[in-house]
């Protein structure tokens, strides 16, 4: 149960971490064991055995077998693969059976970010938030390919797919924040469907989900418009410098034409923006994939208010 990397692991942060590295671990050494054995042994008779000037052909008669010899090299690897057996399937349970005392979080995977829903109607994009010391269970999904649940510090992974739901749950130790990252090559914005875990004490994450609930109440609505540009991932995939990236730049853009992949031209206004959120398949922009998630379910009205003002005011 320790909290430092090790050679090939980085800290664990979970209750299970140390299992799992301990029979990690154990497979590695074995493994080195062995083919050092095999290794030295192929080397000493090469050597020993080699052919030399003058030697006579090698007897073919009389060499049978040797019942020790094949004992031991049958009964010593076959303990050790029962040993693997039964300590990974322990390991394997304990990952598996949810604690019944589990809060449960719904987790919503697609292209190309990560969103939580909280039992209190709080939501967030790309950040899990979680106390510490309380098992935790992931609900998880997809809105559109197959996408996998990593992180790495917890020693979980887990496919998020369509259609279906996969479960996946652990405990944290103490407070902190880890990586999240999408480990299914899901598309193009793949490598930037990344997030933390932030774990909290206990007392904490409930102010946390308290406000979350609530936040932006006492901002303007460009400022809180700028926080969910950047809370709800639309960053990912939108330049604020003019710069196209897997969707068009939106600075500068409010109340300026925009020709449509459909061959049309519109101009954009509050409207607009608004479908462009819920239905962003209903006017694609020429030159674009219609790749855009749509945000509806994601973003409650006060929200989507936030976003076109703080698009407006990016003159
Ligand atoms: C996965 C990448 C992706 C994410 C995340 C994303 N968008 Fe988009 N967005 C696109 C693409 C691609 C287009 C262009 C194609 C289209 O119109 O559907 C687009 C188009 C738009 C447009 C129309 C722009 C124009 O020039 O006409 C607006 C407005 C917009 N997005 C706002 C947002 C907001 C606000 C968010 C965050 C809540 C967001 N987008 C998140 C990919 C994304
Ligand atoms: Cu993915």
């Amino acid at each position: 149960m320790d909290t430092t990397a090790t050679l090939f692991l980085p800290p664990g942060g979970s209750t299970i971490a140390g299992e799992v590295d301990a029979l990690f671990y154990f497979l590695v050494y074995a493994s080195i064991v062995m083919f050092g054995i095999v290794l030295a042994g192929m080397i000493f008779f090469g050597l020993r055995y080699r052919h030399r000037q003058g030697d006579a052909a090698a007897p073919t008669a009389g060499i049978s077998h040797n019942t020790k010899l094949e004992l031991t090299w049958s009964i010593i690897p076959t303990i050790l693969v029962v040993i693997v057996f039964f300590w990974g399937f322990n390991v394997y349970l304990k990952m598996n059976v949810v604690p019944k005392d589990a809060m449960e979080i719904k987790v919503t995977g697609q292209k190309w970010f990560w969103t939580f829903d909280y039992p209190e109607g709080a939501n967030t994009v790309n950040e899990l938030v979680i106390p510490a010391g309380k098992p935790v269970k992931l609900l998880m999904s997809s809105k559109d390919v197959i996408h996998s649940f990593f992180v790495p510090d917890f020693r979980v992974k887990m496919d998020v797919l369509p259609n279906r739901y996969t479960i996946v749950w652990f405990e944290a130790k103490r407070e902190g924040t880890h990586n999240l990252f999408c480990t299914e090559f899901c598309g193009t914005g793949h490598s930037s469907m990344i997030g933390t875990v932030r774990v909290v004490p206990e007392r904490e994450y409930a102010e946390w989900l308290e406000t979350a609930s609530n936040v932006g109440s006492d901002l303007a609505p460009e400022q809180y418009g700028e926080r969910l540009f950047v809370s709800k991932a639309c960053v990912t995939c939108h330049s604020l410098e003019g710069k196209s990236v897997v969707g068009p730049p939106l600075n500068g853009v409010f109340g300026k034409p925009v020709a449509l992949t459909s061959g049309g031209t519109v101009i954009i206004d509050e409207n607009y923006i608004r479908e462009s959120i819920l239905e962003p398949q209903a006017s694609v922009v020429a030159g674009y994939q219609p790749v855009m998630p749509t945000y509806q379910g994601i973003l409650k009205d006060r929200e989507i208010d936030a976003l076109v003002a703080y698009i407006k005011s990016l003159q």
